[in-house]
């Protein structure tokens, strides 16, 4: 072997031990240190994205459904117990209970509209982090949208499945380390009418998922950090007869990854590129919690 090739193999060999570093580093959730580059790269590239930004050249879309006592809530079928409907209580408004201010109280449940499942939410995730003890650098990467809308609309069982997502990254490539995968299904459109949007018949709810054996994939080898849906949750309406039940929730969040549910506006990203934002309260012992999803795309 000549010096050259030596020292190229010394150097592959500790770029992937680097590598490997920064994603174990990344995976409890650590801040990934600046590159230490001439000049700080960090701080360049900031003040271009800033820029970018103030030009509109990159754009804010709004992920999130509105959240009001209108918001459609999951309905899980008896003995089991099923979460409130969102409720305000007005405080004062700009009269004798508080003549210069308008203000409200409300109350709901953890999983209410646009919400973030935390991995503590499911019996295979207990030991893990609730809500509050989520590393904010997994609640901001990058994110990938696959398309089923027509399906989803022909079939409303949809399930997506591993041929789904290998075709998408023969088109686009490989999904990105620490992503979000969010899946488009068209069911945005029926957010604002909880019976088109739960769509059950004597049957049970027949909403689109994600199958038993992606569901595993994604959790224990795929690069995804969490998965994002524009249902009412992140398992299909069917999914509490699948083996596992609720295989999305069972295998995600014991994987300690995410569940993001009842987004908005998928239609106007790209397929690869969009950066999400996710940004759940920091309620201490939370299960999950309404969210703000918001995503940032070049124009
Ligand atoms: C509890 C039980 C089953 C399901 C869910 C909650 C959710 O969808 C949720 O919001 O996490 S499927
Ligand atoms: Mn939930």
């Amino acid at each position: 072997m000549s010096k050259e090739t030596a020292s190229n193999a010394r150097m592959a060999r500790s770029d992937v031990s680097n590598a490997r570093n920064a994603l174990e580093r990344y995976s409890r959730g650590a801040t990934p240190r600046p590159l230490a580059s001439a000049g700080g790269a960090g701080v360049d590239t900031l003040a271009s994205f800033v820029e970018s930004l103030m030009s509109g050249s990159i754009d804010v879309i709004d992920l999130t459904q509105p959240l009001s006592e209108a918001t459609p809530m999951i309905q899980l079928p008896p003995p089991f117990a099923n979460t409130p409907n969102w409720r305000t209580h007005e405080i004062s408004h700009y009269d004798e209970k508080g003549p210069a201010w308008y203000w409200n109280w409300f109350e709901g449940g953890e999983h209410a509209g646009t919400h973030f499942d935390a991995p503590i939410h499911w019996i295979t995730g207990k030991d893990r982090d609730d809500v509050a003890q989520v590393p904010v650098r997994r609640l901001v990467g990058p994110a990938v949208v696959i398309d089923k809308s027509r399906e989803a609309q022909a079939n409303p069982d949809y399930l997506l499945t591993m041929n789904d997502i290998r075709a998408f990254e023969r088109q686009h490539g490989s999904l990105p380390e620490g992503c979000w995968l969010l899946y488009r299904t068209g069911w945005d459109t029926r957010a604002n009418d909880q019976k088109a949007f739960l769509n059950a018949n004597e049957t049970g709810p027949h909403t689109p998922g994600i199958d038993i054996d992606l569901a595993r994939w994604l959790a224990s080898e795929s690069p995804v950090v969490g998965v994002g849906v524009e249902t009412v949750g992140t398992d299909a309406g069917a999914a509490h007869s699948f083996n596992p039940p609720f295989p999305c929730h069972q295998f995600l969040l014991g994987a300690n990854k995410y569940g993001l549910t009842q987004l908005a506006n998928l239609a106007k990203l790209p397929s690869t590129g969009a950066v999400l934002l996710v940004a759940p309260l920091k309620l201490v012992k939370g299960s999950g919690s309404p969210c703000r999803a918001l995503a940032l795309v070049q124009r």
